[in-house]
């Protein structure tokens, strides 16, 4: 039987859950996702976000259960679409409502995690044509500045956009998103507004704040390998997959230009350095090959016989160590915004989780700077293009009643959350 050693994490580490408003609030009609969920068809299981978790109207009920499984962060995402309905009108009801919103979770000492965009986008932006519209940056940008100028003072952490390379494979790629296209042209064009968006909107943020927020990007980090190690060809497909997915915004905002597939590494001016935060989204390896790469899926596969998530994505702890000690080269804090799994069985969940967070420990421990733990997600919830078949939460919801039920792993984050540690005594419970 193997020996376990307590771990701890650094002082005022932050702890909690995130979640994205399209997927719990309910009633965002007004987006694209819920005009395409309309068509039918679309959506896995069948199911439709309709009334999702009711989060709208139970945020509060959602942050005292938050807190009481001892939580002191949240990560929510604003729907632009309730704030702008309609292109240059700002909804002050709405705006009202996300203040409730973030004094609620102040009231439960649950410091806010904001993302801006988080998927969905308003129905006149799609119009507009979406992210292939030269003017995307701008508009976002003033949604983001205007946001920053009304909550500002209750937000220490800004984030801009939630995976944006997820946005351009899955919309403009494989086309399992809204707009659903296949069209590499347009996707390159979609990656490069994206890219400009952030930045615009982390410089419209700063000059509307004057408390320093934290602001940063949301990465949905892959930890790619080849299929077979040998072959050169599943090397480069694995080189491509990793320069899309993960090193192409990266690079964009470290040095300030648009890299390569999208650009020739032309500068891009006011982006460098528009980050005072990395976010990252950790879930899975994929293995590439030429011929994952040729069938036009850069998802990849996970290798024979492995461990997987119902998502159908491998379990690779390893991965996420590798993906964070990556981040040191860049020298800004990392929260992790994102990891978790979809399963029907709670004890992997639970297993999962101290295997992940023993491999954040190992990155913290040789020097990296994460102050943050965010797992996907708080209660079942709209997962996208699958439905609500999928089950990420720590506690579950009956899509019927929405009744909330902490699941044990919601009690196994508790505990670790609190004593800011995982005992040898709990990892022997779930790693023997
Ligand atoms: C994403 C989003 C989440 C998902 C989660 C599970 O990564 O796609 O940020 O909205 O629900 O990742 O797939």
């Amino acid at each position: 039987m193997p020996e376990f050693t307590d771990i701890s994490f650094p002082t005022g580490f932050l702890w909690g859950c995130a979640t994205s408003s399209h997927q719990v609030e309910g009633n965002c009609t007004n987006n694209d996702w819920w005009a395409w969920e309309q068509e039918g068809g679309h959506i896995r299981d069948g199911s439709v976000s309709g009334l999702a978790c009711d989060h709208y109207n139970r945020f509060d009920e959602d942050f005292a259960l938050a807190q009481e499984l001892g939580h002191n962060a949240h990560r929510i995402s604003i729907e632009w679409s309730r704030i702008e309905p309609e292109e240059g009108r700002w909804d002050m009801a709405e705006v009202d409502h996300y203040r409730r919103v973030l004094e609620s979770m102040h009231r439960h000492g649950l410091t806010p995690f904001v993302t801006l965009h988080h998927f969905t986008n308003p129905l006149w932006f799609r119009d507009r044509g979406g992210w292939l519209d030269p003017q995307a940056p701008e508009l976002i940008a003033r949604y983001a500045g205007f946001m920053a100028r009304e909550l500002g003072e209750l937000v220490p952490f800004w984030l801009t956009i939630n995976e944006p390379m997820v946005t351009v494979v899955a919309g403009y790629i494989i086309g399992l998103f809204p707009p659903c296209r296949q069209d590499m042209g347009q996707a390159m064009l979609a990656a490069r507004h994206l890219l400009l968006a952030h930045g615009r909107m982390y410089q419209a943020i700063r000059e509307a704040t004057t408390h320093h927020p934290l602001v940063g990007i949301v990465m949905a980090m892959v930890y790619c390998q080849p299929k077979d190690p040998d072959s050169e060809g599943d090397r480069r497909a694995a080189q491509m997959a990793d320069d899309l997915m993960n090193e192409y915004f990266l690079a964009g905002i470290d040095r300030g230009l648009i890299p390569p597939p999208v650009g020739q590494s032309q500068e891009a001016p006011g982006l460098k350095g528009t980050w005072d935060l990395i976010g990252i989204n950790y879930y899975a390896r994929i293995l590439m090959s030429e011929t994952t790469l040729a069938s036009g899926s850069l998802f990849g596969e996970p290798p024979p016989g492995a461990e997987l998530s119902l998502m159908g994505e491998e379990v690779y702890p390893e991965g996420f160590y590798r993906l964070l000690k990556r981040l040191q080269a860049y020298g800004q804090p990392i929260y992790v915004t994102e990891n978790g799994i979809s399963t029907l069985d709670d004890d992997q969940r639970c297993r999962y989780l101290v295997r992940h967070l023993r491999e954040m420990q190992r990155a913290i421990s040789e020097g990296l700077d994460v102050r943050g733990y965010l797992h996907w997600s708080l209660t079942d919830n709209f997962e996208w293009a699958e439905g609500y078949y999928q089950k990420f939460g720590i506690v579950a919801m009956d899509p019927q009643t929405r009744e909330r039920k902490p699941r044990p792993s919601a009690y196994l984050l508790r505990d670790i959350a609190r004593a800011n540690a995982i005992t040898a005594e709990q990892f022997g419970r779930y790693l023997a």
